[in-house]
């Protein structure tokens, strides 16, 4: 116990900072994510630990002599659970890449169920499972995050290590028909339940996870009707919640009323003659639906061929799981595709679609975000999508629009001042996207204030104390109602 605070221990597969080799040296590079933004101060405060795989497989490097640093300015503890190159191959390339993350993401044909990943991802959770034993009291709490460690309380309970736990998924949750595919489909359910709070980002996933644990477990009983509710099923009795993750509102909002960024802002519009500009942001990785978006945007030009030199799409798309086939694959089929869109619409002046395959400064992905008119969020399937809610905070000038597809779980929060698209339905984007293009300034206005007012009370460090909350209290009644 910190100043009378629960210790918190924060469990995820990468620890916040990064080994990188720069020549033949190793450095040590800090997270810049939302999850470690917001849980940065929080774990300085109460005092905390973070428990994660430090990226770096080459046993010959003395991985805790170099995060020492790194840990001393942040303010907690780092703990590093070494995986081998085969562990990693088994348990992160295989299990929770090739069968967890297309599977949640309705994408079964994607899926390869080789037993050696199982078993692999078992062996791993059992070594997270002994670090946090090791390094932790039975008075803190520990909040796992996300599918590669959903085994985490299981293998605690099995060595007798008590303690308070609370898991959040990052990644959707499917309804019973499409989870029913894994082979080990109720292992996972059962560990799942051996958590004291499960949390997700939508009713939705949550209620999707509570139809599959019904067919596992026909006795159990759901009590209450917020987003937080009590469940009994078996022996077990825990909570399941639904926590839409969110973003620093103020660290978008200042990046963009920045003179630099807005400079930028400007030359990106005087480079493209302050035509339209529709942005595409986004991890470049099947479930985006980047392909499906350039075909949309081709069927725009088609449909509507006035707006031909009036429009520009900019994707930009940070390089991801690089060395998997399937990404390499993705990356060469989306290239060809904005060959072939540029090569049947260009003429002297005008090329329709601008691609960057890189990794964005911060100031530079906010300088885009806020000289963009319309943000197209067209994910296949996502847990939440951020970049959704990042435009929006950067949209300063609140005449953007978002179009966002209706299989984000953003979409539950955002579905009121968004205009809300099906990814696969290409005419049905481009007639919305047309309709943007000529929404009036004013209806601009009031839908992007509606969607900043919401991204602004409903944010990262809401989502932290929502959860903490939700994992620590001990009545139902004792935390607010959350919006979902
Ligand atoms: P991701 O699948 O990574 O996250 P998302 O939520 O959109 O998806 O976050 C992507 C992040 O990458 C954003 O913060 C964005 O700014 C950044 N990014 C994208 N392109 C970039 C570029 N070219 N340069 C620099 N940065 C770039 C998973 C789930 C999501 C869920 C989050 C959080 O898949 O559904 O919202 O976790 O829970």
């Amino acid at each position: 116990m910190v100043g009378g605070k629960q210790r918190l221990v924060v469990v995820s597969n990468r620890l916040p900072a990064t080994l990188k080799k720069d020549g033949d040296e190793w450095t040590v590079q800090g997270g810049a994510g939302g999850l470690v933004t917001a849980l940065a101060p929080v774990l300085k405060n109460r005092g905390g630990v973070w428990i994660g795989w430090s990226g770096a497989s080459d046993p010959s490097i003395d991985v805790d002599s170099l995060l020492a640093d790194f840990s001393a300015k942040a303010g907690y503890e780092l703990y590093t659970v070494p995986l081998t190159k085969e562990e990693v191959d088994g348990y992160y390339f295989g299990f929770s890449n090739e069968i967890i993350w297309p599977l949640f993401h309705d994408l079964q044909t994607r899926c390869r169920f080789h037993p050696r990943y199982w078993r692999m991802y078992l062996d791993v959770n059992f070594k997270f499972a002994e670090m946090v034993a090791r390094s932790t009291t039975p008075d803190d709490y520990i909040w796992i995050q996300d599918y590669h460690l959903m085994h985490q309380a299981f293998f605690l309970k099995s060595m007798g290590v008590k303690r308070q736990t609370g898991f959040f998924l990052h990644i959707p949750f499917p309804p019973p028909d499409i989870f029913m595919k894994l082979p080990w489909r109720w292992k996972v359910i059962q560990a799942l339940t051996e958590f004291d709070l499960v949390g997700f980002h939508t009713t939705q996933d949550r209620d999707n996870f509570a139809e599959c644990l019904r067919r596992f477990q026909p006795d159990t009983e759901i009590e209450g009707s917020g987003a937080v509710v009590e469940v009994r099923s078996g022996n077990r009795q825990f909570r399941l919640g639904a926590f839409p993750i969110s973003i620093d509102f103020n660290q978008f909002n200042g990046l963009a009323e920045n003179e630099d960024v807005a400079r930028k802002a400007f030359n990106i519009r005087e480079a493209l003659r302050h035509r339209k500009i529709i942005l595409g942001v986004d991890r470049l990785d099947y479930t985006k639906g980047i392909p499906e978006r350039i075909r949309s945007i081709q069927t725009l030009f088609r449909m509507f061929p006035d707006l031909r030199g009036r429009v520009n799409f900019v994707q930009i798309a940070v390089p991801s799981r690089e060395e998997v086939d399937e990404y390499k694959e993705l990356r060469t089929e989306i290239e060809q595709l904005v060959g072939r869109v540029n090569g049947e619409f260009s003429f002297p002046g005008w090329v329709p679609v601008h691609y960057h395959y890189k990794s964005f400064p911060h100031d530079e992905l906010v300088a885009y975000y806020s000289a963009a008119d319309i943000a197209l969020v067209t994910p296949l399937r996502d847990g939440m999508n951020l970049v959704a809610k990042e435009y929006c905070a950067a949209n300063v000038s609140q005449d953007g629009v978002l179009v966002l597809s209706e299989f984000a779980g953003a979409a539950a929060q955002l579905q009121e001042d968004a205009y809300l698209v099906n990814p696969y339905d290409m005419e049905g984007i481009a007639k919305d996207l047309n309709r943007a293009i000529h929404r009036d300034k004013a209806e601009r206005k009031l839908h992007m204030t509606n969607l900043r007012d919401q991204i602004r009370k409903n944010n990262i460090y809401w989502w932290v104390d929502s959860f903490l909350q939700a994992g620590i209290s001990k009545r139902l009644g004792d935390f607010p109602e959350m919006a979902t």
